[in-house]
């Protein structure tokens, strides 16, 4: 009999990875996805099959993490082995503008789950991962982080993911449960949202050398994260849920990088030396040499004449509107315990992430004409 799994959050950038891992490994998985006024199920249309098929490995159900009846009703259809809740409003800065949306699916979402498999008597039956975050170390009391060190959120978003995590552990020691929190660094790929500082730098980046955009902007520069690839990490979340006693880890690299040295990296990939001047608001990041023989082979012999024109004009300004009210400045994982517990190893670094989300990103870009001809998916502002 294969495993079932059912995922909240199938349509984000970890949900597309685990379905196909888990259907990789032979689980029927079934996926909650939100109603949506335009198709939301991009990311994972390459496993999407046909409902009049018999024995799919893929099963999609309308839901959201704000419904208790939805998601007692879908747990309780489904019967799962595991359950990976991944949904949320994950957006740091939208979580300032959206608190109350985000505490109650982020936070009181989670023991909706939890409640719902206690109320329907599957306490022995389902396993449950907590999509935990790095944010809850905030303004980190420690470094590295690691499973104990003390939380201190800095955002709604962290506030609200404090409690999933808490009520997470409390129903694992109040009723026996197999409810498990992955602290999360912060983890990337070319399915990252736009929004996100990293795929953001990784499409202005792509833009800019193909000639579609002269610049980007960006807020804190100076922000350092722990940057892994999300198939890494959703590795861990499969391996956590098949240890035989529930517990806590932090997924994380231990290499922390700034926001500055991601921009230099991605401009690299296509063979472009970029250099900062400046301070606060006023830093200008600009090109300052160009290597025609990387950057040939990276874009295209045809780009060379639009970038020569570039050397010395400025790629990345600083935007006070991306600032957030309470920043957090640093964080680097320890991830010993995931490391000798559940034998977990990455296998990309940073410099191997930047390569994959830069060659993805200049082959979008070429290939989509709409964005070809001017047009821009509209990104929020304040995002
Ligand atoms: P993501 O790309 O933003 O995906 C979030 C998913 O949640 C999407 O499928 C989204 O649906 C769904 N969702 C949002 N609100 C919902 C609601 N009210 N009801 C049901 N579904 C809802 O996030 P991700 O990067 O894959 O992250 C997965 C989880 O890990 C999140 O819980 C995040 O907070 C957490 N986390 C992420 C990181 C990271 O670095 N990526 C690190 C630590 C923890 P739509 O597609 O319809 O928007
Ligand atoms: O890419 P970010 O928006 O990710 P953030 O805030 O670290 O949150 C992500 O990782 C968490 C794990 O630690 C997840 F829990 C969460 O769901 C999400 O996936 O911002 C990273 C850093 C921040 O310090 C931000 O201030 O980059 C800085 N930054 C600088 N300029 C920017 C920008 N962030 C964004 N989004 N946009 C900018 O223009």
């Amino acid at each position: 009999m294969s495993k079932i799994a059912l995922i909240t959050g199938i349509t984000g950038q970890d949900g597309a990875y685990l379905a196909e891992y888990l259907i990789k490994k032979g689980y029927v998985v079934h996926g909650m996805k939100r109603r949506s006024s335009l198709f939301n199920t991009d990311r994972i249309d390459h496993l999407y099959q046909d409902p009049h098929k018999e024995n799919r490995n893929l099963i999609l159900h309308y839901g959201d993490l704000t419904d208790s009846m939805n998601i007692t009703r879908i747990i309780q259809e489904v019967q799962p082995d595991e359950i990976y809740n991944l949904a949320a409003m994950s957006h740091v800065k939208v979580s300032f503008d959206t608190p109350e949306y985000t505490a109650n699916a982020d936070g009181l979402g989670t023991l909706r789950i939890l409640e719902a498999v206690r109320l329907l008597g599957l306490t022995k039956k389902t396993r449950i991962y907590q999509a935990s975050t790095s944010e809850l170390y905030g303004l980190v009391q420690e470094v590295p982080q690691r499973e104990t060190t003390p939380f201190y959120p800095r955002s709604p978003y962290a506030v609200a993911k404090l409690y999933a995590y808490w009520i997470t552990v409390n129903y694992r020691e109040a009723y026996g449960m197999h409810a498990s929190n992955g602290i999360l660094f912060n983890h990337e790929s070319p399915m990252r949202g736009e929004t996100f500082v990293t795929r953001k730098i990784t499409r202005a980046v792509s833009r800019m050398v193909l000639g579609m955009q002269q610049k980007t902007y960006l807020g804190n520069l100076s922000a350092q994260r722990d940057w892994g690839h999300a198939k890494d990490y959703v590795r861990a979340m499969h391996l956590i849920l098949q240890q035989d006693a529930p517990s806590d880890y932090v997924i994380a690299t231990g290499i922390t990088t700034t926001v500055r040295d991601f921009v230099k990296m991605a401009f690299a990939e296509a063979g472009i030396e970029v250099a900062f001047r400046g301070t606060g608001v006023d830093e200008k990041g600009f090109i300052a040499d160009v290597d025609e023989t990387a950057f040939a082979a990276a874009v295209g012999e045809e780009y060379l004449e639009g970038i020569r024109g570039r050397i010395g004009s400025e790629v990345v300004n600083v935007d006070p509107a991306y600032f957030r009210p309470t920043e957090v400045e640093m964080l680097i994982g320890d991830p010993t315990k995931s490391r000798t517990m559940l034998g977990w190893e990455p296998e990309y670094d940073l410099p191997a992430l930047v390569k994959d989300m830069m060659q993805a990103d200049i082959k979008l870009m070429k290939k989509d004409s709409f964005l070809k001809a001017g047009g821009y998916r509209i990104l929020n502002y304040f995002e």
